[in-house]
């Protein structure tokens, strides 16, 4: 009976990329990926809506014969899957009880690296994002406003969505006073840096990767993560924290860091 598969991703996305990476990792071939662009707002339209209730990506598609069996709908449940896959490299180490701490503290309050980029901490980092934060949400806008005539039924959803994302773009417009999105910013990168303070704690000296001497699922998980946080709060990330730069440089060696490129 063949199984085929669909996977939606976002290359730009933090979460997307953990499926991606294991794929990497794992050398599993024969998994379709199928790109849902977020700065169009794809993943909320009616379409994906009906395949993915909470419109993120990654979500996998399942089917046997043609008849979808299995749908996953987040990273934690898609890398779950995809690990236990036959490939041509065995499966990655399952999360220990600690691993599977901080895997929900990473999915959970320290979930910080989308609100880290499209919030700003400083009149320079709103100005310096402006040009990329302000049409990717308008391109939302536009698909939610044109969504919202094809799908009523999902009309307060796109409502919320719009109302959200439009008091968004008036703090980079200079329309509203921006004292209110340096705050999220700041609690936001508190939560992060407390995340990462655990993590700096928990690494060993010797070159170890979160859960001992193999890359195991939850470095596949905090792979992403922490790309992200670099790229947003590059200068901060590792002050204080030599082993997670060493450990960061560990992780950009691996042949898998190369679907960051
Ligand atoms: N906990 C979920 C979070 C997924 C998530 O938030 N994905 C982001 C992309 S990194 C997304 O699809 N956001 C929807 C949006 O931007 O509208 C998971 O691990 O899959």
């Amino acid at each position: 009976m063949p199984i085929t598969y669909k996977l939606y991703v976002f290359k730009l996305s933090l979460w997307a990329a953990v499926p991606r990476l294991l794929i990497a990792e794992r050398g599993l071939e024969g998994i379709q990926e199928i790109e849902i662009d977020l700065s169009k707002g794809e993943n909320y339209s009616p379409e994906f809506l009906a395949i993915n209730p909470h419109a993120t990506v990654p979500t996998l598609e399942v089917f046997r014969d043609g008849v979808r069996t299995d749908v996953l709908t987040d990273s934690i449940s898609v890398s779950e899957y995809l690990n236990k896959l036959s490939g041509p490299k065995t499966e990655v180490p399952r999360p220990t009880d600690q691993g599977s701490k901080l895997l929900q503290r990473m999915h959970g309050e320290a979930d910080v690296g989308n609100p880290l980029f499209f919030t700003s901490g400083t009149r320079e980092e709103l100005e310096f994002k402006k040009s990329i934060v302000v049409p990717f949400l308008e391109g939302r806008v536009e698909a939610w406003q044109e969504y919202r005539t094809q799908a009523p039924e999902h009309g307060q959803l796109y409502d919320h969505n719009i109302a959200q994302t439009q008091q968004l773009i008036g703090f980079y417009n200079g329309h509203a006073d921006p004292s209110p999105l340096f705050a999220m910013n700041a609690n936001q990168w508190k939560l992060g840096a407390e995340f990462l303070d655990t993590v700096e704690s928990g690494l060993g000296n010797q070159g170890e990767y979160l859960e001992g001497p193999s890359y195991s699922l939850v470095d596949v998980h905090f792979t992403p993560y922490l790309f992200r946080l670099v790229a947003v709060k590059n200068e901060l990330v590792f002050e204080n924290r030599p082993k997670l730069k060493a450990y960061y440089d560990r992780i950009q060696a691996r042949d898998s860091f190369s679907i960051f490129h």
